[in-house]
């Protein structure tokens, strides 16, 4: 019997090149696909850049926690939300080293660093830049999420070493207004440009959850499809709800949504690390592994986010043997005894084939 959609008979070229043209009305058409056609799709892209039984994991620490003057209304961070989180200084670096030291230890590759800041001070990005320089020692990947960054701040990291640079567009332009009002989607796009041309690695997705139609999340896609580059690490978070933020009590998402925009994120931006985010804590295991069927490959591993719980790291452990997956390896050199995400092989060789697809067997760009 011949598949059902249209996308799903397309050659498979069609199916894999980078495309930086994607149209809300073609991104709609792949959400609105029967959902095997969309994962038929998804699989099919996943499987031309990357192997799909390996699974990047990254480590959350908030190294600034609350008293944020912004109001995004899903943040327990804000100040100008009742959600009872203590304000904590920024963090002694060789706190955040001791923290690092034990994320390495149960197996993540890469660190991330959260701030509570519209944007940091030239004094704040000095003390960062501190901290990236001694986590990157440790051999680790760098990322710090530290609000709007100024073009001579995304160079200043860039040359402390730092690998990625994490800053959400959250939604789509049109549903933004309902989420945010201190400040713009265009002033976010501009602290997308400063990190993409001090040449970081960017790291970029949104929340789902919030109340926006199937529409705006394909706008979303859009919006990150359709940059220069795409984002290397495309973050899904499910919104996490919190008591005492405005969207807390909002209408829960059908999780097909979430498989569904995993999937679609997957053919939209092949190359890129698609990452199940905040919200899994909550999710079965039977969810999260359709997600990983969809494209996810990259997670936050650990007991805790920013402020709120992640899944327990014993559970993803099983849940990662129960499906066969393998926390990828980014550098074998450096590093200590396997810790509870276990090393799998090399990944050399593939991430060369991402950057460079025209040398990957099966794959013509
Ligand atoms: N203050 C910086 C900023 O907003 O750019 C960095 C930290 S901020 C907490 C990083 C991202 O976490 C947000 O852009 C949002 O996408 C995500 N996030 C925050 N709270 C969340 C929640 N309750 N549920 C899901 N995602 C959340
Ligand atoms: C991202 O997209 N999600 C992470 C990270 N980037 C910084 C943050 C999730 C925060 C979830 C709510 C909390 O723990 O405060
Ligand atoms: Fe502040 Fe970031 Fe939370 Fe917005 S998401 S309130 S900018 S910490």
């Amino acid at each position: 019997m011949p598949p059902s959609s249209p996308r799903a008979t397309a050659p498979f070229e069609d199916r894999t090149r980078l495309r930086h043209d994607w149209s809300i009305d073609e991104a709609s058409a792949q959400l609105d696909q029967p959902l095997n056609d969309l994962l038929f799709a998804a699989q099919s892209a996943h499987r031309a850049y990357f192997d799909p039984n390996q699974v990047q994991v990254s480590t959350l620490l908030s190294i600034k926690t609350g008293a944020c003057p912004e109001d995004c209304g899903y943040c327990s961070q804000s100040a100008q939300h009742e959600t009872g989180l203590e304000r904590e200084r920024l963090l002694p670096v060789d706190e955040v080293l001791e923290s690092a030291r034990a994320a390495k230890q149960d197996g993540a590759t890469r660190f991330c660093m959260g701030a509570a800041w519209r944007n940091p001070t030239d004094k704040n990005l000095e003390q960062v830049v501190a901290m990236v320089r001694g986590v990157k020692a440790l051999g680790l990947e760098t990322c710090v999420t530290l609000g709007m960054l100024a073009r001579h701040q995304a160079k200043r990291l860039r040359d402390a070493g730092l690998d990625y640079y994490n800053h959400n567009l959250d939604t789509s332009p049109e549903y933004y207004g309902q989420v945010i009002s201190t400040r713009t989607y265009q002033d976010r796009l501009q602290t997308l440009e400063h990190v993409r041309e001090a040449g970081l690695k960017t790291c970029s997705g949104g929340i789902l959850g919030m109340g926006e139609s199937r529409r705006d999340r394909a706008s979303m896609l859009v919006q990150l499809a359709t940059l220069p580059a795409h984002p290397e690490s495309v973050p899904i978070n499910l919104l996490v709800q919190v008591e005492g933020t405005p969207l807390f009590g909002t209408e829960a998402l059908d999780p097909f949504e979430l498989v569904r925009t995993i999937a679609a994120a997957r053919v939209m931006m092949p190359g890129s690390y698609v990452r199940l985010s905040a919200g899994r804590a909550a999710m079965s295991d039977e969810l999260q592994a359709l997600c990983f069927a969809a494209g996810a490959n990259s997670v936050f591993c650990g007991d805790r986010l920013l402020t709120t719980d992640n899944a327990a790291a014993e559970r993803d452990q099983q849940l990662f043997a129960r499906l066969g997956l393998q926390p990828e390896a980014v550098a074998l050199e450096g590093r200590d005894q396997p810790g509870a995400c276990h090393k799998s092989v090399d990944q050399d060789v593939a991430f060369r084939d991402r950057q460079h697809p025209e040398s990957f067997s099966g794959l013509r760009a």
